[in-house]
């Protein structure tokens, strides 16, 4: 009698782990052991192409840690950002955030080739994108972190919403922060994810306004934009201008430094310290880069669950640019 009872008892924890495991498969939970047994080659895959990516041009790094934020704030991370527009469908890289701007795309090809030679048709693009976004922060010099993965890839994607959910440049405190509530996250989290712009590049049409017109600029620091900038629009639009002006190919808390000095270079850096709730934050993380690093890498964690496609939802692709 004592021995059954016992066996019995001896069973409940494998039941228990049996259900947790059901609800797993069920439920839409990213993890960072989702490809543990399936795929434990995607990360090695993932990182040397990332690493030969960013020693051929280190811009790169930050393409990609762009193309995972619009790709997160479009109808979830769901690589709905990589799909191609075809005759009959429309997708999200002509829309105005995206159009001329958003680059990386062969990067990720040769990502998924690497990754399919390694575990065919196992691994999203979504969560490749989530990996190699955490990859190129940290080659760049910033935080590591375990990434949570899962992800399933979309057979849609919403030019109205990449128009619509990602913020413009123009923006004001008011409208960075509720286009960020729309997703999920706080302000603090949209302060510490701006600090991305640590790295990267933007498009003399996105700063023109800014170094022109606007007072809440360094004054020299605008004269030396303007002279890369003709200030007519039409004219070198597309002149580039680092978003962190010294080191514009490493993740540190400089571009911090710099909207404390009034040399953010869009109007919505300098929208984070311009007399209003968040310029604490800001001087918090010019006094403390550790503390930048621990609130982006929770930025960056939240941002990856955004509305996930997990279980049988949506497709694992063959092609990142287009639905299987
Ligand atoms: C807070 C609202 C944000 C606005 C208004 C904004 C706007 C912009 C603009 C206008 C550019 C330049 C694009 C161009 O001229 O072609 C840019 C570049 C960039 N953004 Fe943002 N951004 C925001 C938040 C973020 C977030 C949350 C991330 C990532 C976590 C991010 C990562 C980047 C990076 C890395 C670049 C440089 C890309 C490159 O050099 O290819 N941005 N952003
Ligand atoms: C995208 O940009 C190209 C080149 O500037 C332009 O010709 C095209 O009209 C733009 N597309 C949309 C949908 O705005
Ligand atoms: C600056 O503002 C003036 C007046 O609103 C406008 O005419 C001009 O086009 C603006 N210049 C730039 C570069 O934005
Ligand atoms: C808080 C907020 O969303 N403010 C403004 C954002 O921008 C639009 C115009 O694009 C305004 O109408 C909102 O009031």
């Amino acid at each position: 009698m004592a021995a059954r009872a016992s066996a019995v008892a001896s069973c409940i924890p494998v039941l228990l782990m049996l259900l947790a495991m059901l609800a797993g498969t069920s439920s839409a939970q990213l993890s960072t052991g989702f490809y543990s047994s399936s795929c434990p080659g995607v990360y090695d895959a993932v990182k040397s192409v990332v690493q030969s990516a960013i020693a051929r041009e280190k811009r790169m790094g930050a393409s990609i840690v762009r193309l995972f934020f619009h790709d997160c704030f479009v109808q979830g991370c769901d690589a709905s950002l990589l799909l191609d527009d075809t005759a009959s469908f429309q997708g999200e890289k002509m829309a105005t955030p995206n159009n001329g701007s958003v680059r990386g795309f062969e990067v990720i090809d040769a990502i998924k080739s690497a990754v399919e030679k390694v575990c065919p048709g196992v691994v999203s693009c979504a969560d490749i994108l989530a990996i190699a976004a955490r990859d190129s922060v940290v080659i760049l010099g910033g935080p590591t972190w375990n990434v949570k993965v899962g992800r399933r890839d979309s057979t849609t994607a919403s030019f109205s919403g990449a128009n619509n959910n990602i913020p413009p440049p123009t923006s004001g405190l008011a409208n960075l922060t509720s286009l960020f509530a729309a997703q999920g996250l706080s302000q603090k989290d949209m302060v510490a994810l701006s600090g991305a712009h640590t790295i990267g590049l933007a498009r003399c049409t996105n700063f023109r306004a800014h170094v022109y017109n606007e007072t809440n600029i360094d004054g020299a620091f605008a004269r030396t934009r303007q002279s890369g900038c003709p200030s007519t629009s039409g004219t070198g639009d597309n002149n580039l201008a680092p978003l962190d002006l010294q080191t514009p190919a490493v993740f540190e808390n400089n571009y911090y430094k710099n909207l404390v000095s009034r040399k953010g270079l869009l109007h919505s850096d300098q929208e984070l310290f311009n007399g209003g709730a968040t310029d604490a934050q800001v001087q918090s993380y010019v006094s403390s880069q550790s503390a930048f690093f621990a609130d982006f890498v929770t930025g960056m964690i939240k941002m990856g669950d955004i509305t996930p496609s997990t279980g049988s939802n949506g497709e694992i692709r063959k092609n990142c640019r287009r639905i299987n």
